[in-house]
């Protein structure tokens, strides 16, 4: 197969064929190598839980040697990516969480969004009346950090769902306790010698999942929200035509926002801004990449370089000086293709080092000092730029993005709410379900898949779905192809049906709203779980559905089985590794649905995967008719 025809992306396939040119080995010649794809991991029946193993499942060996059979090794398997996947979200969380530990007015890192932070400290009983904000914002800092072990009790954000979820879960005793304990639990529960009961496996699976939505994923955005603001609607731009011939580049990639905000901060500092014209360059330009280009360019409007399966392409460019990043969806392979060009590859923590590598051990005890050291660094290497290597492909579109959820209220408080209306509630978006106006709301999240040609399945499902008057928020790097294919822009509305056109002409937004990174999945938590309480219903009776067309992470597992607690329908556009249990496959696309209200669908072509979201969308509006 042609390389250029694994993405859609005009930039990608100008900088493939320079990358042909030059020697330049990325992801796409990589995955031409793995075209016969070991069949026993796609299914899930390779078991090296022990040292007995690995062990396969086949005809002739139907059990592990321990006699694990199919369906226990494809359950543990699958926990085991849920586990992973929630103990990447929440770490970061905590990571947050500690960044806010060490807030203070005169500090490096300051309280933005007072309001929601006041809010948060009434929610879990931090005493508010006369305190200093500083010193409120550590005690609620110390119980959002008792969230990951505390030893009694569940998850106080829970509180957050419908009240009938919240019993369901109780019922079902999928409510998770502790963060750091349930991940435990599953690592526990699937040592050799444990748990042998997919069904078991699977709820626990469930539970875990929730303290990633719920408690982990939700503390990462609250707190990001509080110390860097809650997102504000602004303009931008993405691709990698947002990179600069006559500037110093610098991509930041990775996720947590506390590395991000800082070097923004020092890019815009007068002392390097000097540095940069002192070396002949007019300025810097950061962009973003992957979730921290989503959390830069929501709160600064940096503008996104690309996606997931961009990142060696942007250094391809030739005109990056420095790609600087911290945690999850960093290729190791990046150094190798750093050292093609004059970019340095740096990174910055001690739980993602990478062979190859500068590493600049970011701490957030000094962290202005130790951003303006990496961007310095960066700036510094600019003359060793090598002109004739320079390739800045042009496209890039503008879009408009920040949608918190306090935007998306806000906004549509402004426009369409009539003086009776209460102010600052999703009324609005509610009206406008239930009127049919908007048929549903989805979710199009998730990564980019070599399985699948890059951005193809993002785009046309979001595109479809527009067309049939169902509202897009989206977020990680679909959000970022969103971006770049003109999704994010207003003008995109022509693409919309006529009660979506409308709405969006109405309310000024365009038809696909961007709602952060991946660990911002929680504001689509927060706003179902709004408009379902507004409309006392519970989650699973609106017509709204979650998809990740082009998923890969474990990240994205733990989210598709959190949305699937929740109640929301998850459609996949490539399928998890559970196809060797049948019993796997059954509880996942069915029996699920009879114990939380719904379940995964795996639907490989990306038409089909739209039209199979639009039927269940239509099928939930009876909800509406009752
Ligand atoms: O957490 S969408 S490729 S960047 S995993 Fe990774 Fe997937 Fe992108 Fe953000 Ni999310
Ligand atoms: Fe094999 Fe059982 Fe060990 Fe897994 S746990 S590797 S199935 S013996």
């Amino acid at each position: 197969m042609d390389k250029k025809a694994m993405t859609i992306d005009l930039n990608s396939q100008i900088l493939l064929d320079k990358a042909e040119k030059e020697g330049v080995e990325t992801m796409y010649d990589r995955a031409q190598g793995f075209k016969n794809q070991c069949g026993f991991g796609l299914k899930g029946i390779c078991c090296r839980n022990c040292g007995m193993g690995p062990c396969r499942i086949t005809p002739k060996t139907p059990r592990g040697i321990c006699g694990a059979d199919e369906h226990t090794i494809v359950g543990r398997n699958f926990a085991r990516m849920v586990a992973a996947g929630t103990a990447a979200h929440s770490d970061h969380a905590r990571d947050i969480a500690h960044t806010m530990a060490l807030s203070s007015r005169d500090g490096n890192y300051t309280i933005k969004d007072e309001v929601k932070l006041i809010n948060l400290a009434k929610e879990w009983d931090v005493e508010t009346e006369g305190r200093d904000i500083y010193d409120i914002a550590h005690e609620v800092a110390d119980v959002a950090l008792m969230e990951f072990g505390k030893p009694h009790g569940v998850a106080r954000l829970l509180k957050r769902a419908p009240k009938q979820r919240q019993e369901l879960w109780n019922k079902l005793g999928i409510e998770p306790r502790a963060i750091d304990r349930e991940i435990a639990t599953i690592m526990h529960s699937t040592h050799i010698g444990c748990t042998g009961d997919i069904d078991s496996l699977m709820q626990m699976s469930m539970r875990t999942a929730l303290a990633d939505g719920w408690v982990g994923s939700m503390i990462g955005t609250i707190f990001s929200d509080i110390l860097f603001g809650t997102p504000t609607v602004r303009n931008s731009e993405a691709n990698l035509g947002v990179l600069e011939e006559n500037k110093v580049n610098i991509i930041l990639h990775g996720h947590e926002p506390s590395l991000s905000e800082m070097i923004v901060l020092a890019s815009e500092d007068p002392e390097l801004v000097e540095l940069a014209k002192s070396v002949g360059a007019d300025g810097i330009n950061l962009a973003g990449m992957c979730c921290t280009g989503n959390e830069v360019i929501m709160r600064h409007g940096v503008r996104t370089a690309g996606d997931f399966h961009q990142q060696e392409l942007a250094l391809v460019t030739g005109a990056v000086e420095a790609m600087i990043v911290d945690v999850q969806c960093i290729f190791p392979a990046l150094p190798r293709v750093a050292d093609c060009y004059h970019t340095k590859f740096i990174t910055t923590s001690p739980k993602a080092k990478i062979a190859g590598s500068t590493y600049m051990e970011f701490k957030e005890e000094d962290a202005f000092n130790i951003a303006k050291d990496i961007v310095r660094s960066a700036v510094l290497n600019f003359p060793n730029r090598d002109k004739s290597k320079v390739l800045i492909p042009e496209h890039k579109a503008s879009s408009t993005v920040g949608y918190s959820t306090e935007a998306i209220v806000g906004q549509l408080d402004r426009v369409v709410n009539s003086q009776i209306d209460p102010a600052g509630t999703v009324k609005p978006l509610a009206d406008c379900l239930k009127s049919g106006v908007l048929r549903g709301a989805v979710g199009v999240v998730g990564c980019n898949n070599a399985k699948g040609v890059s951005n193809l399945a993002h785009t046309t499902v979001m595109k479809e779905l527009i067309k049939n008057d169902i509202i897009v928020v989206t977020t990680g790097c679909g959000a970022s192809a969103a971006g770049k294919f003109g999704l994010l822009n207003k003008d995109a509305k022509k693409y919309a049906g006529k009660g979506l056109a409308t709405v969006c002409e109405l309310v000024d937004i365009p038809p696909v709203l961007h709602l952060g990174s991946c660990v911002d999945c929680s504001r689509i938590l927060e706003v179902v779980g709004e408009t379902a309480k507004y409309l006392g219903m519970d989650s699973s009776d609106l017509p709204v559905a979650g998809v990740a067309p082009e998923w890969m992470s474990e990240k994205a597992v733990a989210i598709g089985t959190y949305v699937v607690a929740t109640g929301i329908d998850v459609y996949l556009g490539i399928m998890p590794p559970v196809g060797g249990s049948e019993r796997a496959v059954e509880i996942l696309t069915k029996e699920m649905e009879d114990m939380v209200g719904a379940k995964f669908i795996v639907e490989e072509d990306p038409v089909k995967l739209a039209h199979k979201i639009i039927e269940g969308i239509e099928k939930k509006r009876v909800h509406f008719e009752a």
